[in-house]
């Protein structure tokens, strides 16, 4: 463990000129718009900031974030950034990096996250796992640097607003509630922000959405709902992973079912299977996701599996599930 405290977190920015940011992979609007806020704080406060990511931007975020200020990740080049500070936003562990591994785990200088479980793989780590999101800790530091402005409060909004279900999740506080009134306050255009996130979707969401529901099978006497996707069902109806991120939170939503899990197969050689989580009250995603490397929140948590088919990628998974569930009823 190798935490600093808050006040060595905004003294490091105040010190520094020359910054690094890093999203995690599959980036989600949390990582985004904690990235993107700090970029234009930093700017604000006359540093130099880059910011990489491994993907491009989610489209849930692209009214907010602009694609053309992050750093093309297949130019990306080490030596042009010697000396940088690098700090990743709301990554949990190297993995969590998904490329950008290879350049930055032990070579990342901050970490700023809200996971409870993850991995010290920087110089400085500051967690705040009661935090619902990575941006209510980076609306603390935009905030003790004064350089708070209508667009970054509303980038922290979104980021805020998308972790947190639209303040629907159990990761919801009054904290939570505290920072989004000042942010609104700040001048975060907070409807805009949830039309954006919760009532607008991609044509390709539609079709993930369609096949997801195609694919829902309930197991455990309904305690459990399980969508398997592979990676020619994808094909199929001309979708990729990132229109699949509603689909966890579609598999928790039937009534009874305690625990969501969406396994799909990811690219490459077919043999990585990614299973992301979503869970009530009773029954702990992270420690299920923990079984298998991976990691999370309480309610919502991730990993991969490795298998050769889908079927052993399954009864992998549910090997796992059963006992947990059995344990509860
Ligand atoms: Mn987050």
């Amino acid at each position: 463990m190798n935490n600093i405290r808050f006040e060595e977190v905004v003294a490091l920015f105040k010190e520094q000129d020359d910054f690094l940011i890093l999203c995690h992979t599959n980036p989600d609007e949390d990582t985004l718009g904690s990235a993107f806020a700090l970029y234009l704080a930093l700017e604000k406060l006359g540093k130099r900031a880059a910011l990489l990511c491994d993907m491009p931007i989610s489209h849930r975020s692209s009214a907010y974030v602009e694609q053309d200020a992050f750093v093309p990740f297949g130019e990306f080049d080490m030596a042009l950034y010697e000396g940088y500070t690098v700090v990743s936003v709301d990554v949990a562990s190297g993995n969590m990096l998904g490329l950008l591994k290879k350049h930055f785990e032990n070579k990342t200088d901050l970490k700023i996250d809200h996971h409870a479980i993850g991995e010290d793989f920087a110089k400085y780590n500051f967690t705040d796992a009661e935090a619902g999101a990575c941006g209510m800790i980076l609306y603390r530091i935009i905030t003790a640097l004064g350089v708070m402005n209508e667009r970054i409060a509303s980038l922290l909004y979104m980021a805020i607003s998308a972790d947190t279900g639209g303040f629907r999740y159990s990761n919801t506080t009054a904290e939570t509630h505290r920072i989004a009134a000042a942010l609104l306050e700040a001048g975060a255009d907070g409807a805009a922000v949830n039309e954006a996130l919760f009532e607008t979707k991609s044509k390709s969401d539609f079709a993930a959405l369609q096949l997801g529901l195609s694919k829902m099978r309930y197991l455990c006497d309904g305690l459990v709902s399980l969508i398997s996707i592979s990676n020619a069902d994808k094909e199929a109806v001309g979708i990729d992973d990132r229109d699949l991120g509603e689909l966890p939170s579609i598999a928790r939503q039937p009534d009874g079912v305690l625990l969501g899990l969406v396994l799909k197969q990811t690219d490459g050689d077919g043999r990585r299977f990614k299973v992301s989580t979503r869970s009530r009250e009773g029954f702990d995603a992270a420690a299920l996701c923990a079984i298998f490397g991976g990691g999370g929140h309480v309610r919502a948590a991730g990993a991969t599996i490795f298998a050769d088919s889908i079927a052993e990628a399954e009864k992998k998974l549910l090997d796992a599930v059963y006992p947990m569930i059995g344990d509860l009823t």
